[in-house]
């Protein structure tokens, strides 16, 4: 198999519908681009921008503190084959710190949080990147090790919200699921 050259002129301007739809599609290109900028300011899910660089280690330890600190329970994974079988349940004062880590494969701990209630929730990784994707509100973060990212949240509904890893991660990825219950 073999290319042949293009014979000149192979190049036309285009015209009639497809001057139209690339027309579109520019427009569309600025449309998106605005929308970028306009959501940092106006969207209400957005990050705080607060980040701190943080060795997994660290991250491990103040985690373990915490947990240890609120725990009220242990959650049963019901995802089959889960490689964490069993995760306390925590649950933190209001307006207090709270941390969540992620890793191969699980989110560690179960969140028991309060409506109305504004909590600073810390999120890394001990291993590789991860995703934070609240379901089914569709609220998504990145978790990176080696940097501990706090977000502002007030949960606005109460139930039961499962995070999801969207950021394949390994042979575990599928069964890497976390819960926060709001009550
Ligand atoms: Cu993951």
């Amino acid at each position: 198999m073999s290319l042949r050259p293009l014979t000149s002129p192979w190049f036309h301007a285009p015209a009639g519908h497809e001057k139209l739809w690339l027309g579109v599609a520019v427009l569309w290109c600025f449309v998106m681009s605005l929308m970028m900028p306009y959501w940092h300011f106006r969207g209400k899910q957005n990050s705080t921008g607060e980040a701190y660089t943080v060795s997994p280690a660290d991250f491990l330890a103040r985690t373990e503190k915490f947990v240890e600190a609120n725990k009220v329970g242990m959650f049963k994974n019901p995802v089959d084959n889960a490689f964490f079988t069993e995760v306390p349940i925590v649950e933190p004062a209001p307006g207090s710190d709270v941390y969540l880590i992620a890793r191969m494969w699980n989110f560690y701990p179960v969140l028991k949080l309060r409506k109305g209630e504004t909590y600073r929730l810390h999120l890394s990784s001990l291993d590789l990147n991860h995703g934070f994707s609240l379901q089914p509100l569709n609220i998504n973060f990145h978790i990176l090790p080696g940097y501990d990212h706090v977000i502002t949240i007030t949960p606005t509904s109460t139930g039961e919200f499962t995070i999801v890893c969207n950021e394949f991660c390994g042979i575990g990825h599928h069964a890497m699921t976390g819960k926060i219950f709001v009550e």
